[in-house]
C-alpha cells in the first residue's frame, strides 16, 4: 500500500538536506524519512529540519533505513560522490554506479511502488542504472535531468528581456552536462517567438546573445562550485518542483530525464526532453520542434552519453 503522504530521501549531503528542507516547506507530505550511510548525518539533518516544522506544516521527519521506504509515494536519491579535481567523468560514473548497486536493490527488495527521482550525477547515466536495477516500470523512474538547467535558462532570459521567468518558455534538452543544448527554435515569451520579443526590447544580435546565454547556463554549476564548493539551493527547488508535479498529478511539462523509446530517433538511453509529469511519473513526452542544427546537437549529446554508458557495467 502506498502512503501518499510519505517521501524518502537517500543521501543527506548538501543536495539531500537542502531538498529535504524545501520539501518540508512545501506541505506536500506529512512524513519524511532521511537515509544516509552516515547515520549520524541523517539524524542531525532530520532534527535540524524538524525544528522548522512549527513554522510550516505538521510533519514527521526522522532518520531511517530501507524498511521505511516500502510504502513511500516518492524516493529521491541524491547519494553519491561529487567530481573531485583531477577525477575523470568516467571515474565518477564508475564510483556512483557502484553506490547505486548498494542502494537501488535495497529499494527493490523493500517492494517500493512509487515514483523514483534520481538527482545524483551523472544523472542521465544513473537514471538509466536505476531503471535497469529497480524493476520499476520505466515511466516511474525519472531523473532531474535538465529541469535545473532550464530554470537557469529561464532566469537568465527573463533578465535579458525583463520579463518574469515563468512567462519564458524555453527548454534545455539532452544530457545534463557539457553536451546539453538549448532548443532555441521553439523558445517563446507569452506565445511570441523569442527573437521577435527580443527585437521589441532592442536586442538585435540574437546569435551572439544565444551563444552567451547557453554558455552561461552550461557553466553555472562550475561557477557556483568554484565560488562556494557545491550547488544545492537551485537543485533543491528543482526537486520540490518535480515532487509537486508528481504528487499533485499536475501534468505539467518539465524536461526530466527518462528512458527514450524512439523519440527523436533515440532508444535505450535516458536523456532529457520536455515531458508531461504526473502521479504516474512520465505521462507522455512532448516532442517540441527542433531545427536541423539542434537535432544534430541532440544526437551528439546522446552519443556522448552512449560513449560513457558503453564503458559501464550496469
Ligand atoms: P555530498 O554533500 O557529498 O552528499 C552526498 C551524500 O551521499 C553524503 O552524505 C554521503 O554520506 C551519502 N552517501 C554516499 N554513499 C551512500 C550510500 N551508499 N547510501 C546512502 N548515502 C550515501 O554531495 P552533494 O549533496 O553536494 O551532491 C550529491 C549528488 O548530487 C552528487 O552526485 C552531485 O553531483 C549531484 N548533483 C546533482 C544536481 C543535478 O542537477 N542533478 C545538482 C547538484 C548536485
Amino acid at each position: 500500500m502506498i502512503n501518499d503522504r510519505k517521501i524518502a530521501i537517500i543521501g543527506c549531503g548538501f543536495v539531500g538536506s537542502s531538498s529535504a528542507f524545501a520539501i518540508m516547506q512545501s506541505g506536500l507530505f506529512s512524513e519524511m524519512v532521511l537515509i544516509d550511510v552516515d547515520r549520524s548525518r541523517a539524524e542531525g539533518e532530520a532534527l535540524d529540519i524538524a525544528h522548522g516544522v512549527p513554522f510550516a506544516n505538521p510533519m514527521k521527519i526522522y532518520a531511517g533505513d530501507y524498511a521505511d521506504v516500502a510504502d513511500a509515494a516518492m524516493i529521491v536519491v541524491t547519494a553519491g560522490a561529487a567530481q573531485k579535481p583531477g577525477e575523470t567523468r568516467l571515474d565518477l560514473v564508475t564510483k556512483n554506479v557502484g553506490i547505486f548497486k548498494t542502494i537501488i536493490p535495497e529499494i527493490r527488495k523493500s517492494g517500493f511502488e512509487g515514483v523514483l527521482l534520481i538527482v545524483s550525477n551523472p544523472v542521465d547515466v544513473l537514471t538509466y542504472a536505476a531503471v535497469k536495477m529497480s524493476g520499476l516500470p520505466e515511466g516511474r523512474v525519472i531523473g532531474s535531468g535538465t529541469v535545473l538547467d532550464t530554470a537557469r535558462l529561464r532566469y537568465m532570459l527573463g533578465a535579458h528581456v525583463d520579463v518574469d521567468p515563468r512567462d519564458v518558455h524555453a527548454y534545455v534538452m539532452g544530457e545534463h552536462g557539457d553536451s546539453e543544448l538549448v532548443a532555441w527554435s521553439s523558445a517563446m515569451v507569452a506565445g511570441v517567438p523569442l527573437n521577435e520579443f527580443c527585437e521589441l526590447h532592442g536586442h538585435h544580435d540574437h546569435k551572439t546573445a544565444e551563444a552567451r546565454i547557453a554558455e552561461d547556463v552550461k557553466n553555472s554549476a562550475y561557477e557556483i562550485i568554484e565560488k562556494k564548493r557545491a550547488t544545492y539551493y537551485g537543485i533543491a527547488m528543482t526537486v520540490r518542483r518535480i515532487c509537486t508535479a508528481v504528487m499533485r498529478n499536475e501534468k505539467c511539462v518539465l524536461p526530466v530525464s527518462s528512458l527514450m523509446v524512439g523519440e527523436y530517433g533515440l532508444d535505450d538511453i535516458c536523456i532529457s526532453m520536455p515531458t508531461v509529469v504526473g502521479r504516474a511519473g512520465v505521462v507522455t513526452r512532448v516532442p517540441v520542434e527542433i531545427d536541423e542544427s539542434e537535432r544534430r546537437q541532440l544526437n551528439e549529446s546522446a552519443g556522448a552519453l552512449r560513449a560513457i554508458m558503453d564503458k559501464v557495467d550496469f
